[in-house]
């Protein structure tokens, strides 16, 4: 196991005070990084107690603290998971050969840009949701809220170290760069599309943390399985982290989901907005929305830069060492449905090609699991609805079907079809009105906003009662 310092001025398990030219770099990025999370992180309660957990090291089973912290002096630290001995390169033209320890020069530029892409995302999620907390539905979730937002600061931190380890001055400039961008900001947009929408009601944010955090699941799961082997340990400890993230997404969509039913139920006339609820219809739109956003964030179906990135050894496939025997992907091939006039038509794409997709379905399966359970809640509550998960063609920005139009089953459509319907599928200006309508925030501790249930229990063995912010100061 590897040496913690948790006593330093950025805690670590990287030997940070034997490299004091990395350290002094680090610590002069940090009162910057704390101006900007004090200027564009959490807005609300951003100097209370907060019951939060703190990462010390990277024991399975011991590596997290609780204990109550006001954010702004929460310990941001740099942990990578311990080294696998004997680890060889996971896929592509130099699979079964030693990880790297330092980046191949032929490869610097390719990678720098992988993680910045990556680093980018964690400060955005966090600008997005700054207001949030200021309509929390209860502490719980307020808490979860900052939970979330706390570790995305963490994660910038993984990915920030990587930069001014390994990529020397144009590292540190990029480290720069990943404070001055701002979500949704017209003049200096964070990189990726979903990162610039705003989150501004409950409903969104458990949308985000289900769909957009899975994401990232799936794209850390890729850069586990890296060449470059610092790239791997860091994207392994962060995945232990984000697992919460998803519970918190997947658990939010459900009890807003279950509320919906009991009230459909009990409402006169099963009217659910009628007794200040969110109904189903609105959840599905909300789903359709967010899914579809998520599905972009793959990249493009067939991507010359995903055959690169795979062939280099740079990203793998989901559990490519673990679950996969073949570790080439060569001379194989994947169809892929193009649009040719009216008709859809399987063509077969060489396999490294088609490395976004491969990556893309493994999370819409996943994606698949969760709406099963949330479905399976559904039954429990007595209604007959379901949840549905759009088609990986609907509502796309990017790749081969952006240019089209397809409803939720993924049947291609005319452009009059899709504005006949849009507003059915998609959440509507009032939609949106009225779902920020119902954020008043509840900050009495054990009591939840009428639109969400209770959470079956609480965290980390506390009651659902607890006080998980405080909020006298
Ligand atoms: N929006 O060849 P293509 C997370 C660009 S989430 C805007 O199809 P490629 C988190 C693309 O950059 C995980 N632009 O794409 C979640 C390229 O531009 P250039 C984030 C887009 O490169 C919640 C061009 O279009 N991590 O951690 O094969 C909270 C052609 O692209 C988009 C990563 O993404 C888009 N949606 O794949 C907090 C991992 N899609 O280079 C955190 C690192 C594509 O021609 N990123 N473009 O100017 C990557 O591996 C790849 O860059 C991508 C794109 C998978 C994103
Ligand atoms: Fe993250
Ligand atoms: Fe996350």
């Amino acid at each position: 196991m590897s040496t913690i310092a948790t006593d330093e001025r950025i805690p670590n398990n990287v030997d940070l005070s034997h490299d004091k030219r990395l350290q002094r770099a680090l610590e002069k990025w940090q009162p910057a990084y704390l101006d900007w999370w004090r200027s564009v992180g959490p807005q609300v309660f951003s100097e209370n107690d907060v019951y939060l957990r703190t990462a010390i090291s990277t024991e399975p089973g011991g590596w997290a603290n609780f204990d109550y912290v006001k954010m702004p002096d929460y310990r941001w630290g740099i942990f990578l998971a311990d080294p696998e001995p004997g680890r060889v390169i996971p896929g592509g033209d130099h699979a079964g050969k030693p990880v790297w320890q330092e980046v191949p020069g032929e490869y610097r530029n390719v990678l720098k840009r992988i993680i910045v892409v990556q680093a980018d995302t964690e400060p955005a999620s966090v600008e997005q949701q700054r207001w949030l907390a200021a309509t929390a539905p209860s502490l719980y979730d307020a808490r979860n809220l900052f939970q979330v937002n706390v570790e995305e600061g963490r994660h910038l931190w993984a990915m920030v170290y990587l930069l001014h380890a390994y990529f020397g001055r144009d590292g540190r400039d990029e480290a720069d760069e990943l404070l001055a961008r701002r979500a949704g900001d017209p003049d200096k947009p964070r990189i990726l599309d979903a990162f610039n929408q705003p989150c501004e009601d409950w409903l969104t944010f458990h949308c985000f943390t289900c769909f957009t955090d899975r994401d990232g699941k799936f794209q850390l799961g890729a850069l586990a399985e890296s060449a470059f082997d610092p790239l791997s340990r860091t994207c392994r400890f962060m995945l232990t982290e984000e697992a919460h993230h998803l519970f918190v997404g997947e658990t939010g969509m459900e009890r807003i989901i279950r509320r919906a039913a009991q009230l459909q139920r009990t409402a006169p006339e099963g009217d659910v907005r009628g007794v200040g609820g969110i109904d189903l219809p609105t959840i599905q739109k909300y789903v359709n929305y967010w899914f579809s956003y998520c599905l972009d964030l793959f990249g493009s179906e067939v991507s010359t830069n995903a055959a690169d990135y795979f062939a280099s050894g740079l990203k793998g496939r989901w559990r490519e060492a673990k679950d996969y025997t073949e570790h080439g992907a060569l001379h194989q091939t994947r169809r892929v449905d193009y649009v040719e006039g009216d008709k859809i038509v399987g063509h077969d794409v060489a396999l490294r090609n088609a490395m976004n997709e491969v990556l893309r379905a493994d999370y819409a399966e996943d994606c698949e699991r969760v709406v099963a359970r949330w479905n399976k809640a559904l039954e429990e509550e007595g209604v007959s609805e379901r949840i549905h998960l759009p088609h990986n063609r609907f509502h796309r920005r990017q790749g081969i079907y952006s240019e089209h139009r397809f409803d939720p089953q993924g049947n291609l459509i005319s452009q009059a079809e899709w504005d006949r319907m849009a507003d059915v599928w998609l959440p509507t200006d009032a939609d949106r009105a009225y779902v920020k309508s119902l954020m008043k925030p509840v900050l009495e501790p054990g009591k939840f906003a009428n639109y969400i249930a209770a959470p079956k229990r609480g965290i980390h063995g506390q009651p659902v009662e607890f006080e998980y912010v405080r909020t006298d100061g």
